[in-house]
């Protein structure tokens, strides 16, 4: 069932003030338990290739998803009610730039606080409107134990040093993001955040979209869209994709994001 006007209107409202907003059990959980299972090859491929140098610290990896088969699906990543919230805090006609993976497991630990994007004028000492959200979704539930993410509400519009005070001295609330499977998280990057330790034996995939102004071009993340893909894409999704690479079928997704924190 779709978002009535007025649930978008406080949707909307929540992430302004906080820098975040969660749509409880949003997606269809039979179709991430279907990404769960065309994941796990991945995953288990990525470890094999980064077991020396795990990309997102110890025992937490990273990974480009293809944009192909189930995961371009445009039920998920033209979903209407999350793109009414994405253009009321980011602008009309955002861009879909990033579809990749978080995954901590056992023996990850705890992550520096950080953002995931520098401000637009670092010099200016202020913040801006949203320019750049991740939608979340998990492909499990999320629990204490499996590596929850912990944020901070409404440090996304603080300046970073103020922030990370704020944390210290325990000002700013912390939270810790338990998700069931089909709840979308919306954040802005901005919000300082960070890793926490997977303590069961199973991974915790954590899906991340990514949606830009429509004037941004975000170097470190990348979506190539297969042309067979392309060929079948809804106008709505050919829209967001509208700036990214159209590769031959089979070319492997770019594996790029290497930056920690900022
Ligand atoms: O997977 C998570 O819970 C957080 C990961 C994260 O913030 C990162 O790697 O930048």
């Amino acid at each position: 069932m779709r978002l009535t006007p007025t649930e978008i209107d406080t949707h909307v409202e929540t992430f302004n003030r906080d820098g975040m907003v969660m749509l409880r059990g949003h997606f269809a959980p039979d179709v991430l338990a279907a990404w769960r299972t065309a994941f796990a090859p991945l995953l288990a491929a990525h470890i094999e290739k980064e077991k020396d140098a795990p990309n997102r610290g110890s025992h937490r990896h990273y990974v480009t998803l293809p944009f192909s088969g189930l995961f371009a699906d445009p039920a998920i990543h033209a979903d209407p009610d999350v793109l009414a919230i994405v253009e009321r805090v980011a602008g009309a006609n955002p861009v879909l730039c990033q579809l990749a993976t978080d995954t901590p497991l056992r023996g990850s630990d705890y992550q520096p606080w950080h953002r995931d994007t520098p401000p637009l004028f670092e010099e200016w000492g202020r913040e801006t409107p949203a320019f750049q959200l991740a939608v979340n979704f998990a492909l499990c539930e999320v629990t204490p134990d499996n590596g929850p993410l912990e944020t901070t509400l409404g440090t996304h519009l603080l300046e970073r040093n103020q922030a990370l005070a704020q944390i210290e001295s325990t000002q700013a609330a912390i939270q810790s993001v338990v998700m069931g499977l089909g709840d979308v998280l919306i954040r802005d990057v901005r919000q300082i955040h960070r890793g926490t330790p997977n303590r069961t034996d199973q991974p915790r995939p954590m899906v991340v979209l990514g949606y830009s102004r429509r004037w941004l071009h975000r170097p470190e993340v990348n979506i190539r869209v297969p042309q067979h893909t392309w060929d079948h894409l809804p106008p709505r999704s050919q829209q967001l994709l509208r700036f990214n690479p159209i590769v031959a079928d089979g070319d492997a997704p770019l594996d790029n994001y290497r930056q920690f924190a900022y």
